[in-house]
């Protein structure tokens, strides 16, 4: 047979072995997996290397709406830029309908905004702000039958959260699709109470983003929106879990039987509330909900990462300007954090940050690596086999890994539209070289080998389960 592309002498990681193999690709898929393979249109030697599946980053948000007047930084373009630079070949963002806009219509603006600038692969969750019957009753069921399988309820944020009574009436449409409901899972209530509180006395810095967001105010709504699954019968996948209590009650309704789903993030395991006590505003660089917490909290993260309750490791990538009065310094932001946009960039370096402390610190098996940043993903959003794995038949999303390449995290090297890293001077051990989007060669040798944008959008099929 003749090949596209033949990648020799790699090591190849999947989520389940670690093996030597010549990957064949032929029209965009993986042909063969095997020795000696000879006869292809071109050959990377990729000795001393892994070749592991692209990474997916199931949480991102991109030209998301984030308030009057603020401005998300990355378009598509550059977010996907930046994604494909970081190791990853598939991105999920989220559709959030903007004001009166229906769901649909919303689905149909980020495909317009999507298509055309994509590196990388995208595939869209939706965001459910609202219960009316078009929404319940013709949007959402549409979108879930034509692929969107799945979509993410907010616990908190005005105009964004619903109350008990809702979200049990979306996860029953939920339940009739067999779609993945994701909850955003923080007590809005509380929040607002203490951070009136907060603002009252004085406490109005970037750091007090955090202390008004504290542990019991996540550990709570996990509970709670694990409860109101187990009425409405639906799995259910909680995002961004932060800290081991929330951790504690997932574990707890698995040993009930209950299917629920955990995603963490890099910020909860390298990063502390400290880090938004930085002076000249810079605390600001650091606001994100849920909040980064504590050393102990950090290493709650990472045992659950390392004894498999976390099977997802997203970004949550939700970029913001610091520099800017569409960014993180809005109108009032300096008055009071309740301004200060929500989110950090992060979508480029999630993937060097977790090979470098978890794998090549050996708290991680390179296995778990992959499970837990691409097949998982995959798997329970209803992309597998097509993508997550470097397996015969799977699509060509392959990323080439150094393992003994030395970098120092930096916004000089990055590609999103964020003006700052909040792992600025980060060391890291190991580097996506090599980026490969359905056979052709993206990144090659850490530079841009192909300006055309050659993502698409996914249709996905029911979320399966990764176990
Ligand atoms: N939730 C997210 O998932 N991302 C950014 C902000 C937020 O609240
Ligand atoms: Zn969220
Ligand atoms: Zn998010």
């Amino acid at each position: 047979m003749s090949y596209d592309l033949i990648i020799k002498g790699a090591q190849v990681a999947t989520a389940s072995d670690v093996f030597s193999a010549d990957i064949g690709v032929k029209d965009g898929k993986i042909a063969t997996l095997g020795q000696d393979l000879r006869d292809a249109v071109e050959i990377i030697d990729a000795s001393g290397l892994y070749a592991l599946p692209g990474g997916i980053d199931s949480h991102v948000h991109i030209s998301q709406p984030s308030g009057p007047g603020v401005v998300m930084a990355d378009d598509f373009e550059s977010a996907t830029l930046s994604a494909v630079f970081g190791g990853n070949t598939t991105l999920m963002p989220f559709c959030l309908p903007e004001g009166e806009e229906s769901l649909r219509a919303a689905v149909d603006a980020y495909h317009a905004k999507a298509a055309g600038n994509c590196h990388v692969d995208v595939s869209f969750h939706l965001i459910v702000n609202r219960t009316d019957p078009q929404t319940l009753g013709q949007d959402l069921p549409a979108l879930l039958e034509a692929g969107h399988s799945s979509f993410k309820v907010f616990m908190t944020y005005p105009g964004m959260r619903l109350t008990d009574r809702e979200i049990l009436e979306v996860m029953a449409v939920a339940k009739r699709h067999g779609a993945m409901v994701m909850a955003h899972a923080e007590n809005d209530d509380a929040i607002d109470f203490l951070r009136d509180a907060a603002e009252s006395s004085g406490q109005t810095e970037p750091y007090h983003h955090a202390a008004t967001r504290p542990v019991p105010v996540e550990r709570e709504a996990t509970h709670r929106a694990i409860s109101l699954a187990e009425i409405a019968g639906v799995p259910l996948t909680i995002v961004h879990v932060s800290n081991g209590e929330a951790l504690d009650e997932i574990r707890r309704a698995r040993a009930r039987g209950l299917r629920v789903h955990a995603e963490t993030c890099p910020q909860y395991l390298t990063l502390t509330a400290e880090d938004l006590l930085r002076v000249n505003f810079e605390g600001a660089k650091y606001v994100c909900s849920p909040p980064p917490r504590d050393a102990a909290n950090q290493e709650a993260c990472w045992d659950g990462l390392v004894r498999g309750d976390f099977e997802l490791y997203s970004s949550d990538h939700c970029p913001f300007v610091f520099d800017s009065k569409e960014g993180k310094q809005a109108p009032g932001a300096k008055d009071s954090f309740r301004h200060i946009p929500n989110g950090i960039p992060g979508v480029e370096t999630r993937l060097p940050i977790l090979f470098s402390e978890g794998v090549m610190k050996g708290r991680l098996d390179i296995t778990r690596f992959v499970a837990v940043t691409a097949t998982n993903h995959a798997k329970l959003y209803g992309l597998y086999p097509q993508k997550g794995v470097i397996a015969v038949g799977a699509d060509a999303d392959i990323v080439l890994w150094d393992p003994a390449r030395k970098e120092v995290l930096r916004q000089e090297i990055l590609h999103h539209g964020s003006d700052y890293t909040p792992w600025e001077g980060f060391e890291v051990l190991g580097w996506p070289v090599t980026t490969i989007l359905r056979g052709r060669i993206v990144v090659r040798d850490g530079a841009l080998a192909d300006t055309g944008r050659h993502g698409k959008h996914l249709e996905r099929s029911l979320p399966g389960t990764p176990f």
